[in-house]
């Protein structure tokens, strides 16, 4: 049975009546520009082709009842008469409770509904598994109740959710991928203006993502630190947002920062020239070019902005010993553990999984997964 129809006879199962409507959204894997969107900079994302789907039927009640298919079916009612708060635990609904709360901000008159989640996306993996439920719920919440946003007003609400009531200051890359990416190709993301430009992958190129299964958490990791830092240095310069400093300004003001502070600064200008370059490189078909700056987009976010794990050090050196300049790896997300993304000829596919299934365990002590993604289009109704 296909997960969709899986998920349609779980929802039959638990709330005794047909799925009206079925919405899908999907992870994504960032090609290089890390940590640049909450600076107001450039990321280089495509949606992948694992999504969050969710099916929905209005009620007649005033409540929301949520099944979680892949949290042994849980389930979670969620009572529109009275005020939505955070929940201790589990952690999921707050993703959902969000999403509904940005709703009844905007004025969206909503009623009760019943609705089934289910997805591929890994979870905790740094593929947006959180930002592709909030974008699916948020997609099925416009249509149903004919709110009338844009996919980029959904991706903005989504943030908010996260932001706002989940805890984490995430940046618009997520959400925004996750609600308008295209099949053919990665997105070029101005996070200031939110403009977008589509980028070609030469159709030699497979994007293979390896999991180092390292477990991590957003919330809980030093991602709000880092993000904290990034905005002293803008407000020591004086600018909005560390977009609004070349390098060359960023060193030759070295002294008057604490060297720590330097070097989170220095990796966010960097990585935002980084990844223009690597655009404009894909699109000419430049691997060798775009395989230097994978790496230095790694060593960057190794050595000056302190995100990487030695599991993960360990995927990107083994991999691109193999690729050369043939092709291109980095860590991608936010950090602390999660996914390495490669770029990686048809003709080496074979050989770096060979590589990774080979020797990972024995140099890490983990068993990591590997994934072959395609470019996939943004949230939408499936059925
Ligand atoms: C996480 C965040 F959610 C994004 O907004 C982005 O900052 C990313 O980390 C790092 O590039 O995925």
């Amino acid at each position: 049975m296909s997960q969709i129809d899986q998920l349609k006879a779980a929802f039959a199962a638990t709330f005794n009546t047909e799925a009206l409507a079925t919405y899908q959204a999907p992870g994504r894997v960032n090609l290089i520009g890390e940590h640049t969107d909450y600076n107001d900079g450039f990321v280089l994302p495509t949606a992948i082709n694992y999504q969050t789907v969710v099916a929905c039927t209005l009620n007649g009640t005033n409540r929301i009842e949520v099944l979680a298919c892949d949290f042994d079916n849980e389930t979670h009612v969620i009572d529109l008469n009275v005020p939505i708060t955070r929940q201790s635990s589990p952690e999921w609904v707050n993703y959902v409770r969000g999403v509904i709360v940005e709703f009844q901000r905007l004025g969206v008159q909503l009623s009760g509904l019943s609705m089934a989640i289910t997805g591929n996306v890994p979870q905790g993996a740094g593929l947006s598994s959180s930002a592709a439920l909030e974008v699916a719920v948020g997609t099925a919440l416009n249509d149903l109740f004919n709110a009338q946003l844009s996919p980029t007003d959904i991706a903005l609400l989504s943030q908010r959710a996260e932001n706002d009531f989940v805890g984490c200051n995430c940046g618009i890359m997520d959400q925004l991928i996750s609600a308008t990416g295209v099949a053919d190709g990665a997105q070029l993301i101005d996070c200031r203006d939110l403009s977008t430009q589509t980028v070609d992958i030469p159709t030699d190129l497979q994007i293979l993502v390896i999991n180092s299964n390292v477990k991590r958490g957003l919330v809980d990791s030093a991602y709000n630190q880092r993000r904290e830092q990034c905005e002293a240095v803008a407000k020591h310069f004086n600018v909005k947002a560390l977009r609004d400093i070349s390098s060359a300004e960023l060193n030759a003001r070295v002294d008057e920062l604490d060297g720590e502070l330097f070097q989170r600064a220095r990796h966010v200008v960097t990585e935002n020239e980084r990844t223009l370059i690597a655009a404009e490189a894909l699109n000419n078909g430049d691997i060798a070019m775009v395989s230097r700056l994978m790496q230095a987009s790694h060593a960057s976010m190794r050595d000056d902005f302190n995100i990487t794990v030695a599991p993960i050090d360990w995927l990107v050196d083994n991999i691109h010993e193999q690729l050369g300049l043939k092709g291109g790896v980095r860590m991608t997300g936010g950090g602390f553990g999660g996914c390495v993304v490669a770029l990686v000829p048809q003709g080496l596919v074979a050989a770096v999984i060979q590589l990774v299934e080979q020797h990972y365990e024995a140099a890490t002590g983990l068993v990591a997964d590997i994934y072959l993604c395609n470019s996939s289009q943004g949230a939408g109704r499936i059925d």
